[in-house]
């Protein structure tokens, strides 16, 4: 059997801007609430800040040359809207702008394909400061003023837009990932609510995407949901948490629509987002032409009794195994839980493959648009030894085993154009700064110590290069 992938598959990495670009005020770049963010975490827990980050802002040429030497032919990165509107008004800044032709020049130059991604949780600080960010739904006139500008800039150079980065994990953690005032964090309704602008906002971007010529996708965080046991209630359960974590997005992106279910549930709970007439019309118009999968891993409900207290997702920042701050629960609707059956990361993330597969083919059932894999990946503590190497064989296996399951989802008719594991190079963790890796190259510095941030090639860099010279044949 030949088990190559497609002649024209794919093959790269993916990285955000505050995650990579550091320069975070330089160039006439603006602060973005993930600026603030990270300044208070570090402050708070001592993890890096997005000041440097992994200096990609200066070394994009040099990264570009070693994303060349794996073979790439994509790259998956985000746009710093705060770097080209400051202000997150009309006024662009030249040199922001600039950076982005230079980068995307770079990549076309050495044959890899720009998938940019238009949001990724860093919002333009004045914007919060403004009007409380994506709270109100003014910011999506703003968005608009940036995504059309952008798009209309890379008209020729880009096919494929990632809209906004994971709305599913933004709803989930909105304090990490959205600036949002303390007066405001006990009104749960607001993640929804915030969750309804960035609908439109998706929308909006995917019509001026569609007006270029180009395609149009979100990435969600997407992680389907098991049953705890057989149990029919328990199935009952996992249905539910489903629609409400998975469908409740991609009914919207796919269909147009809220799940209705999902909505229901949030409307009896006072937490539905309030809607103008007109609104889901307009996401019925303007329906996303594939998935962009981020991958980690997967979850697990069981039945949840009416009178439990209403509780939102915990995590474990510590890297410590079972140090889970607690699961995310809805009374009479379901009750997130580990999965007993799945191995775990360091930071309790269920190590889980055929759940990638189990997703494509589930999806693709009910939506039947491509995919591509733009974000899988294992986050971990990594060595650097002596001799200046990191032995990640833990980062391979997991890798080795997620493209195997794409390739079987594939081999039974799933069409999936790419894959861009999560990280091309090491980056600043949403969660954990430094001290989680993802990685398929070092950044040599530590939370506390930026060093001169040396790029060191992995054991995975070698690995990879291999399974893409070799077309996705040789994975051992
Ligand atoms: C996704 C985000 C990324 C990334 C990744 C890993 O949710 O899109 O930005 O950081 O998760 O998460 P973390 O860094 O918290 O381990």
């Amino acid at each position: 059997m030949n088990n190559a992938f497609p002649k024209d598959f794919l093959w790269g990495a993916a990285t955000s801007a505050y995650q990579v670009e550091g320069a975070a005020q330089e160039d006439g770049k603006g602060l973005s609430q993930q600026d603030i963010i990270n300044s208070e975490r570090h402050e708070k827990f001592g993890f890096a800040d997005a000041s440097v980050a992994s200096d990609h802002y200066h070394k994009y040429k040099e990264d570009i040359a070693l994303f060349k030497e794996m073979g790439f032919t994509s790259y998956r990165f985000s746009i710093a809207w705060s770097r080209i509107f400051p202000n997150g008004d009309d006024v662009v800044n030249e040199a922001g702008i600039q950076f982005y032709r230079d980068l995307i020049n770079e990549l076309k130059a050495n044959d890899i394909e720009p998938i940019p991604t238009l949001y990724h949780y860093d919002l333009p600080w004045p914007l919060v400061e403004k009007y409380g960010g994506w709270l109100s739904r003014e910011v999506v006139k703003d968005f608009e003023v940036f995504a059309k500008y952008v798009i209309n800039e890379f008209k020729d150079d880009i096919k494929y837009w990632i809209t906004i980065n994971e709305q599913s994990i933004i709803v989930q953690y909105w304090t990490q990932k959205c600036y949002v005032l303390p007066e405001y964090q006990d009104d749960n309704q607001l993640r929804y609510q915030i969750n309804h602008h960035m609908n439109l906002a998706q929308a909006v971007a995917v019509k001026l995407a569609h007006e270029a010529g180009a395609l149009a996708g979100p990435a969600l965080g997407y992680a389907p949901v098991y049953a705890r046991t057989c149990k029919p209630e328990d199935q009952l359960a996992a249905l539910n948490a489903n629609d409400l974590r998975n469908a409740y997005y991609l009914d919207v992106y796919f269909r147009g629509y809220y799940n209705v279910a999902a909505l229901t549930y949030l409307q009896k709970a006072g937490l539905a987002p309030k809607m103008e007439a007109g609104d889901e019309e307009f996401f019925a118009e303007n329906l996303s032409d594939f998935f962009a999968i981020n991958y980690y891993d997967s979850q697990c409900a069981h039945a949840c009794p009416e009178g439990e207290e209403r509780r939102w997702s915990g995590y474990n920042i510590s890297g410590k195994k079972g140090d889970m701050s607690g699961f995310e629960t809805h009374p009479s609707f379901y009750q997130m839980c580990a999965n007993p059956e799945l191995r775990t990361t360091d930071w309790d993330w269920a190590i889980d493959p055929i759940g990638l597969e189990y997703v494509y083919r589930d999806l693709y059932t009910r939506y039947r648009v491509p995919f591509m894999i733009t974000e899988n990946g294992l986050g971990a503590y990594d060595e650097l030894t002596p001799d200046g190497k990191v032995h990640d064989d833990y980062r391979i296996d997991y890798l080795r085993e997620h493209i195997q399951a794409t390739k079987r989802a594939m081999d039974l008719g799933v069409e999936v154009v790419g894959y861009m594991p999560w990280s091309a190079i090491d980056l600043l963790s949403t969660s954990n700064g430094y001290k989680k890796r993802y990685g398929l190259v070092y950044i040599d510095r530590t939370d506390d110590d930026v060093k001169e941030c040396k790029r060191i090639r992995k054991d995975s860099f070698y690995w990879y290069k291999d399974v893409i010279a070799s077309n996705g044949t040789k994975l051992d």
